[in-house]
């Protein structure tokens, strides 16, 4: 078993005491009506048999397509309906939804809306200097991307081609996304943050023509020259043509040839664009991750399927209802930002925020009077930042009114115990569901949260436990034997396909075979170690290159990372967690594995809190020319400071 026995023997508990409030709440709602499936989902009135949460998940895997179906008809607008609900074969790598389909991705996210609700809101930039944010209406997202859309055109830029978005989370990086939509190129956005050989690299790999920026970026008051990035990028990128440039900030740069002023180009353009009617399975949109070898991949998505998982995972995990205020913090150069700031809620006529800024800027309290002058209701974040506000105190977040907020979401890595308890009871007051959500790049959307469960179903902190509808994870053996009890660990992965998932890679088919396909054939494998509870419920114990062996016991780095939470380093040879010891009682459970210790003052992090591993085992083993690419570290100066401090561990 990977799970060490403390840490089961903690769930447990942590069940019973939610079990008890759960049976009481069981009682006060006994005698109401029961289940009224067509206000949770009208598609279920047509499902047979389905009398609650738990049955329609269950149909939603027996009957995939009949359920997939229903909620494609019911969900999308169709320019023309679909033949076929799927034709995917997982053993091959075949992945197609909704063949014989046309749609048009920017018209379901705004052109519809518009007909309903124009002056709805659809995007709040929250820009970095606080106070200031800006409202977009839906009518005005859709003139800015039609404008957008026509300009691109006008320079020649077509159906299938592939256009790199280099922008902070800002509307007119939406607009973008949206207008490449809109007349059928498709988008890679490249986080901000990346450096010029980090943006060339992708840029090449996807043969853009096509580049958008802005001049400058701002973040935590700090100004970065992105346009300047995006210069010395194409020197190396014989394929641009053009880079359009926006202005965030006043000042002006320098224009070479190949330069376009934005939104000047823009005010010449119409504010009707002629959407492209697009198969389902064209492509929406690349965008790279890197691979655990360091050479990163453009994972590519599609139409129909993404649009609908992006949809229906953002409207049920998060309980989203019309007129809710959408807060998911990531930024757009993830495919969280792609799938919950911008797809999934732009989908269901939402209103979603623009986080431009750091949690941390201009005081830690930022995010909290974020949520209280724009009276979110749903706050999704990532563990990473939690665990950093927690250092800073509780003041921080009392300060500020959070009556608004119903849902708290957590992505992006494992939440520890204390950071799940600590988001909840203090962020939340109790009050609202923390939904540790499970998924990917490769999967488009959520597939597993504690949500949607029913109404009274306990909620298991730093579990992600319950998989989303059409989703059957499982676990599998070291010898690729499916492990069928529970109480169980193993290697997760997938036996059905879902329309959200990635279709290939960019150019290198043969390694998403390899990656996904090959290593348990007839399944997705999504490269996480997993445990199943007695209940069946999944908790992830993270990347299993990442595993520890102690004496045949394989134990996931979350599993250590939960006991022993935050900020300071343990390095041990191929054992490396991010860990300090938050209770020395804890840390004797360990101590078996601990071998060498180092302590650091931070770890070589992705912006999205992932500890690049890859880069601490290379110290460890001392081999400094294998790091690999780094240009993708929040910090790369991290990586100085581990290399020292392994120095001093040696010399000693
Ligand atoms: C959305 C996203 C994917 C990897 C994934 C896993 C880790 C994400 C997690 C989680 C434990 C969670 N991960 N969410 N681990 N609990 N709730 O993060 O996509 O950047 O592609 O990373 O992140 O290891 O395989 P991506």
């Amino acid at each position: 078993m990977w799970l060490p026995c403390r840490c089961t023997t903690k769930y447990v508990a942590a069940s019973i005491r939610r079990g008890v409030s759960a049976s009481f709440l069981h009682v006060l709602r006994r005698g109401r009506s029961s289940w009224n499936s067509a206000a949770f989902m009208p598609e279920s009135a047509g499902f047979e048999g389905v009398s609650g949460r738990d049955a329609l998940h269950d149909y939603s895997v027996s009957h995939s397509e009949n359920f997939w179906a229903a909620v494609a008809r019911q969900r999308l607008n169709w320019i023309r309906p679909f033949d076929a609900v799927q034709d995917c074969d997982l053993s091959q790598g075949r992945i197609k939804w909704f063949e014989g389909g046309k749609l048009n991705v920017s018209v379901n996210c705004l052109d519809r809306h518009v007909h309903t609700c124009p002056e709805r809101v659809a995007l709040i930039w929250e820009r970095d200097e606080r106070g200031s944010e800006v409202r977009y209406t839906y009518r005005e997202l859709l003139e800015m991307t039609c404008r957008l859309g026509n300009l691109l055109r006008r320079h020649g830029v077509k159906k299938g081609d592939c256009v790199t978005i280099y922008m902070p989370t800002c509307p007119l990086a939406v607009a973008s996304m949206l207008a490449c939509a809109r007349i059928g190129a498709a988008h890679n956005v490249v986080f901000a943050g990346f450096s010029s050989e980090a943006l060339a690299e992708r840029i090449r790999d996807a043969q853009s023509s096509t580049v958008i920026t802005v001049n400058q970026g701002v973040r935590g008051g700090k100004i970065t020259e992105l346009k300047r990035t995006v210069d010395a990028a194409v020197q190396s990128c014989p394929t641009v043509r053009q880079v359009f440039v926006a202005m965030r900030t006043e000042k002006r740069v320098e224009m070479a040839d190949r330069d376009i002023a934005l939104e000047e180009e823009m005010l010449k353009e119409d504010v009707v664009c002629e959407p492209a009617a697009m198969d389902s399975e064209d492509v929406l949109f690349l965008l790279y991750t890197s691979g655990s070898t360091g050479k990163p991949k453009g994972l590519v998505h599609t139409q129909a399927g993404y649009l609908l998982y992006a949809a229906l995972t953002h409207r049920y995990v998060f309980g989203y209802h019309d007129g809710d205020v959408f807060g998911c913090v990531a930024d757009i150069g993830w495919i969280t930002g792609h799938s919950y700031t911008v797809y999934g809620p732009l989908a269901n006529g939402g209103t979603t925020v623009l986080f431009e800024s750091t949690p941390v800027y201009p005081d830690p309290g930022r995010y909290w009077d974020m949520v209280e002058r724009l009276r979110i209701n749903q706050f999704y974040g990532a563990p990473t930042a939690i665990r950093l506000l927690i250092r800073y105190g509780d003041q921080w977040v009392k300060k500020y009114d959070r009556s608004s907020l119903t849902t708290l979401g957590s992505v992006g890595e494992p939440i520890n115990t204390e950071a799940w308890e600590w988001y909840n009871r203090v962020v939340g007051e109790g009050r609202c569901p923390v939904v540790d959500t499970w998924w990917q790049t490769e999967t488009g959307g959520i597939c597993i949260a504690p949500k949607p469960s029913e109404p009274d179903a306990e909620i298991v902190p730093g579990m992600a436990m319950r998989p989303f509808f059409g989703i059957k994870p499982v676990l599998m053996d070291t010898e690729g034997k499916l492990l069928t009890s529970n109480n169980t660990s193993g290697a997760l992965c997938m036996a059905q396909p879902w329309p959200g998932m990635a279709r290939t890679i960019h150019n290198n088919h043969q390694r998403f075979l390899e990656t996904y396909f090959h290593p348990y054939p007839g399944y997705f494998f999504t490269g996480d170690g997993a445990y199943r509870s007695q209940e069946g419920y999944y908790q992830i114990t993270g990347r299993l290159d990442d595993v520890i062996n102690v004496s045949g016991h394989r134990i996931g780095t979350a599993e250590i990372e939960d006991v022993v939470v935050s900020f300071t380093l343990f390095l041990y040879p191929y054992h490396i967690c991010d860990a300090v010891c938050s209770d020395e009682a804890h840390l004797s459970d360990f101590i078996l594995i601990i071998s060498v210790t180092q302590f650091a003052k931070r770890l070589p992090k992705t912006r999205s809190g992932k500890i690049m591993r890859r880069v601490l085992r290379k110290v460890v083993d001392c081999d400094l020319e294998g790091l690999g690419d780094l240009s993708t570290l929040d910090d790369p100066a991290a990586v100085q400071e581990i290399i020292e401090g392994h120095e001093k561990v040696l010399s000693k």
